[in-house]
């Protein structure tokens, strides 16, 4: 008897403790942290556009809620730059919860142009990488419908159309496109969502091996010169 009833308390342990697991409860966005919405204030597990968001509601981007599944717990910081300097990147559709989602296209774009990653029928899951060679300047764009192409450099669009957010001290990106020009949309930032893993280039070297590098230039032209009296 005595021995099922200590079964029966590890198996409620167990079960508090996977349950517990599998929530999100929190996650912290540039240092303020948000819970979990109740159950009427969401819709199909998202912050309704009426409601409170990361940004007390002016801009309804939704895509908290997607952090809080995909990242409860953890701390993001907003990104306002939405370009990176690597080799490449590998990148994954968390959800698509748009009219358009059979349609819009995702990739990538240099200063020589774009590259498309996911065509329309791409859905959640779908997993592509690129590689640069060499490493240089990228942003991720949306295509819509018309040969409209939104990028996560904002200043590239009239308004801001992609929420971008670092997994704090990681080089994980969740990136949330708006679809619709930012005046006539919803501003939930969830019609394309992806999570965007960028590629760890070479360490830059530190300033003093660089001092190094250069006086040893300097002495290598100071040689040369030498050579040619
Ligand atoms: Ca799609
Ligand atoms: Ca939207």
């Amino acid at each position: 008897m005595k021995k099922l009833f200590l079964i029966n308390i590890l198996g409620l342990a167990l079960f508090v403790c996977t349950t517990s697991m599998a929530m999100a409860t929190s996650v912290t966005i540039d240092s303020t942290t948000y819970t979990t919405a109740s159950s009427s204030t969401t819709y199909g597990g998202f912050i309704a556009p009426s409601n409170t968001s990361w940004d007390s509601g002016s801009n309804k981007i939704n895509i908290v809620d997607w952090l809080l599944t995909y990242g409860g717990n953890n701390s993001y910081t907003y990104v306002t730059t939405g370009t990176w300097l690597s080799d490449g990147a590998s990148s994954v559709i968390l959800a698509e919860i748009a009219g358009n989602a059979n349609t819009n296209t995702f990739g990538y774009y240099t200063e020589s142009g774009r590259t498309q990653l996911f065509n329309g029928s791409a859905s959640t899951n779908a997993t592509t990488d690129f590689n640069l060679n060499p490493a240089q300047i990228f942003g991720f764009y949306l295509g819509v419908s018309g040969g409209t192409f939104y990028y996560t450099d904002n200043s590239l669009n009239q308004n801001i159309q992609a929420a971008i957010f670092q997994l704090n001290d990681t080089n994980q990106y969740i990136i949330g496109f708006e679809d619709l020009p930012y005046g006539s949309s919803d501003k939930d930032f969830q019609d394309m969502i992806v999570k965007a893993t960028i590629d760890q280039t070479a360490p830059v070297p530190e300033p003093a091996t660089m001092l190094l590098l250069g006086s040893g230039l300097l002495g290598l032209a100071g040689f040369r010169k030498k050579i040619k009296k």
